[in-house]
């Protein structure tokens, strides 16, 4: 191991320091104690070890969530390489306890863009037979910088909502190389953990990086997708009044009925003191809106990319500027407005808090280990195409989960059963 530049740098890996690996190692095992469906699989295909030959390249948010997924796909007998998907979600004393244990992996908090892609490199030169990601950001760098390397890859998974957008557009335009299995898609992944993660993990970013109060503020929720409910429900719960703003019209007469209040964003920016987009949009709140802005408005975003704040309009706009505390920068207009970005404007949940909770992850991490030991087996019978997460395995999952926590479930009876698919039962 040697110290270059800062970091700590081994065969395998670049980490901030790896000193931080015991702090990470309690962190993992704290996520361990709370992810029981995804430990199952561990201790289920740790004897077998059906990944034995896998090489799987992975660029997802390293938190203690995602080393919990890490080394069950090395229990299960895949070696790993992995990056983390974004600049600032990184857990540095995560990243060292998966280094320190052999894992090679190469990201740090704070990275920039240069040194971002230079680490999803770093991971391609494994030469992966498998690639996940959350944001499609490796799988690009694979199709548009090394597409010979495609042929080696049997499939790959993808996390998040804007990843798999992309990958169905690349699809539809014939240019993806592989199959890739849309997790994010499954039910017992964006029905809990793009609603409860988003909306509890998003509130507490805003927590830990404002402290300011909830109760009583105008809250503006730009989206009302799956992240957007869940984070509108948790500030309702808070006690905020809460503002939907829209662009799909059933999304926005879902709120309405919900009892939040839906208007335009030109009108909500008057009007808002906390702002967060969750749509996965570019320029959703642009020079026009900052300009309307009430003095102290509070503005962040939990999408997967940073471009739905516009910070370059901000920055023009701007006549000094400060960090007020960590992940808080002060924006001062020229009419002595104040406008607070929490996070550089980047999700929101994973800077300035830890992402989502463990419990919510379990499900999600359980889709991608299942996704990828299917693709190890039959990845190279499917279309370059994006697929769906089986119905089966869904309710595999939810059951699983359901027991975890001790709850029971019905069973139809045989009548039951036969009553289902009765078309000739009337009145
Ligand atoms: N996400 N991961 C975590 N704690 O590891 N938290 C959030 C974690 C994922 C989530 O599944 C979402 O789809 C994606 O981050 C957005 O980039």
């Amino acid at each position: 191991m040697a110290k270059k530049n800062g970091f700590d740098v081994g065969k395998d890996y670049k980490v901030r320091d790896i000193e931080l690996a015991p702090a990470g190692r309690k962190r993992i095992d704290w996520a361990e104690s709370r992810m029981p469906v995804l430990m199952s699989l561990r201790e289920k295909y740790k004897k077998t070890k059906p990944m034995r030959g896998m090489r799987v390249s992975g660029c997802i948010h390293v938190t203690k969530e995602t080393a919990v997924l890490v080394e069950t796909l090395r229990a299960a007998g895949a070696q790993v390489s992995w990056s983390g998907c974004n600049p600032l979600s990184t857990q540095d004393d995560v990243a060292a306890a998966l280094a320190a244990t052999g894992t090679s992996i190469y990201t740090w908090h704070g990275m920039d863009t240069r040194e971002f892609y230079w680490c999803i490199e770093q991971t391609l030169a494994f030469r992966p037979s498998l690639t996940l990601d959350d944001g499609a950001d490796l799988i690009m760098t694979l199709h548009t910088k090394h597409p010979q390397l495609a042929k080696g890859v049997i499939g790959g998974t993808e996390e998040t909502t804007t990843g798999v957008h992309r990958l169905r557009a690349m699809a539809g335009d014939g240019k993806l190389l592989y199959a890739i299995i849309a997790v994010n898609d499954a039910e017992t992944k964006w029905d809990f953990d793009n609603v409860y993660g988003t909306g509890q993990s998003s509130l507490d970013g805003i927590l830990r990086a404002s402290s300011v109060l909830v109760a009583g503020k105008i809250f503006v929720v730009a989206g009302y997708g799956h992240c957007g409910r869940g984070v509108a429900m948790r500030a309702k719960g808070m006690g905020a009044n809460v503002v939907v703003t829209e662009v799909k019209a059933t999304a926005a007469l879902k709120a309405t009925l919900e009892g939040f209040q839906v208007m335009k964003m030109d009108q909500a920016a008057r009007v808002g003191d906390i702002f967060i987009t969750a749509t996965g949009m570019k320029d959703v709140i642009v020079k026009r809106h900052f300009e309307r802005m009430k003095d102290g408005a509070l503005v962040c975003n939990t999408g997967h990319y940073d471009c739905e704040i516009n910070l370059e309009d901000l920055e023009k706009l701007k006549k000094g500027k400060r960090t007020i505390r960590s992940n808080n920068e002060e924006y001062t207009l020229k009419d002595g407005r104040r406008v607070y970005i929490l996070a550089q404007g980047r999700l929101v949940n994973l800077a300035a808090a830890e992402g989502h909770p463990s419990e919510v992850m379990d499900m999600s991490f359980a889709n991608q280990f299942l996704s990828l030991l299917r693709l190890s087996k039959e990845g190279k019978k499917l279309d370059p195409r994006v697929y769906d997460i089986p119905e089966k395995q869904d309710q595999a999952i939810a059951k699983l989960k359901l027991s975890t926590m001790g709850l029971g479930l019905d069973k139809l009876t045989k009548e039951q059963v036969a009553y289902e698919t009765d078309y000739l039962a009337g009145t």
